[in-house]
């Protein structure tokens, strides 16, 4: 039996799937990934962008790389693995959830079922008061540019990875309209900085109560972020089987071992996820 047919079998007597999503699925909507070749991090590490202290220190440098993400996210469309997703999420007869860690919104655009979507690591285009004593935080919010001085900054960065243009200083960035003195920061969780609590326990109580969780597709994603990659071992470890969907894929056999009677206990397909992703899960939502 092929790989597909396979996976096909598996996947139609699935009862519980949940999807964990890197940058890599919104690649072919023209987003640039984190690592690999241009990758946005190629010039800058993302120490250097996407930690509170990278903020503290030069915060016009951090919100123009922002403002480049959220212009090239507002620009880019949902692509046919994000639209696969958004099937999967409204299958009555499956208990499924997507874990994205992306913060591109792609999936919000292409329909996605919100109350299947938990979104690890924030969102571009929430903004939150970084005033401790406010409690400001706005969703959806898709103005371009947030301030004049972060006009111009986006047509620089048109082949894909980031060069900042200019110092900008703090009075010309983004302010809380609430309390008009806390700055405001994209609502993105950085690097030292926890997952929501009220995301990290949905995906607890969602393996807990469909435990086995018989399917993890992980998808477009190079598995180095933590605590996010934790849980394809957590599927494997209440008996879930793993589906990677990735263009590169180093280790394809362990993914793919086989037991003793040649059958595939994991698979890998290679390629653009908005080419496999879709026709891995035909089976279940049809033609995209
Ligand atoms: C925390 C938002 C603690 C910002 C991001 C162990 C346990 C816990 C933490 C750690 C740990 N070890 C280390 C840590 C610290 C750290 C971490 O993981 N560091 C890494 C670098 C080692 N983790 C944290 O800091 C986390 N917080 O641990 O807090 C704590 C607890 C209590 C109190 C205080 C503190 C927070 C991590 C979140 C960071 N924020 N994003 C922003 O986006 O600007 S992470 C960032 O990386 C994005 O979210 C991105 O999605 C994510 C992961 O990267 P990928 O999505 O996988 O992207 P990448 O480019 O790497 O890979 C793309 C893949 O796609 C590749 O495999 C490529 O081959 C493939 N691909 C390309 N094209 C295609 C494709 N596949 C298919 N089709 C294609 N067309």
């Amino acid at each position: 039996m092929d790989k597909l047919e396979s996976f096909r079998n598996y996947l139609k007597n699935c009862k519980s799937i949940i999807s964990l999503c890197g940058a890599g699925l919104s690649a072919s909507s023209g987003l640039p990934t984190f690592r690999g070749s241009g990758g946005l991090w190629k010039n800058y590490s993302s120490i250097d962008l996407a930690t509170p202290d990278a903020f503290h220190t030069d915060a016009g440098l951090v919100w123009q790389f922002y403002t480049f993400r959220r212009h090239a996210a507002l620009k880019a469309k949902p692509n046919n693995g994000h639209k696969a997703l958004s099937k999967l999420s409204y299958l009555e007869n499956i208990n499924y959830l997507t874990l994205t860690q992306n913060v591109d919104n792609a999936s919000r655009i292409a329909k996605h079922n919100p109350k299947k979507l938990l979104e690890l690591h924030g969102n571009l285009f929430t903004l939150s008061c970084t005033n401790f004593m406010c409690t400001f935080k706005e969703e959806q919010n898709y103005n371009h540019p947030l301030t004049p001085a972060l006009a111009d900054c986006e047509d620089e960065f048109s082949e894909g990875s980031f060069q900042p243009v200019k110092e900008i200083p703090e009075s010309e960035l983004p302010h809380c309209p609430r309390c008009n003195t806390g700055l405001l920061r994209p609502g993105v969780v950085w690097f030292g900085e926890p997952l929501p609590l009220k995301v990290i326990d949905k995906v607890d109580e969602f393996l807990v109560k469909n435990d086995p969780i018989n399917l993890i597709l992980v998808i477009g994603t190079s598995q180095s972020v933590w605590p996010a990659a934790a849980y394809i071992d957590r599927v494997k470890q209440q008996g879930g089987k793993v589906a990677v969907f990735n263009t590169e894929i180093p280790d394809m056999e362990t993914v793919e071992n086989k037991n003793a009677k040649g059958e595939y206990q994991g698979w890998a397909f290679k390629g653009d996820a908005a080419i496999t992703l879709p026709l891995a899960l035909e089976a279940l939502i049809g033609k995209i």
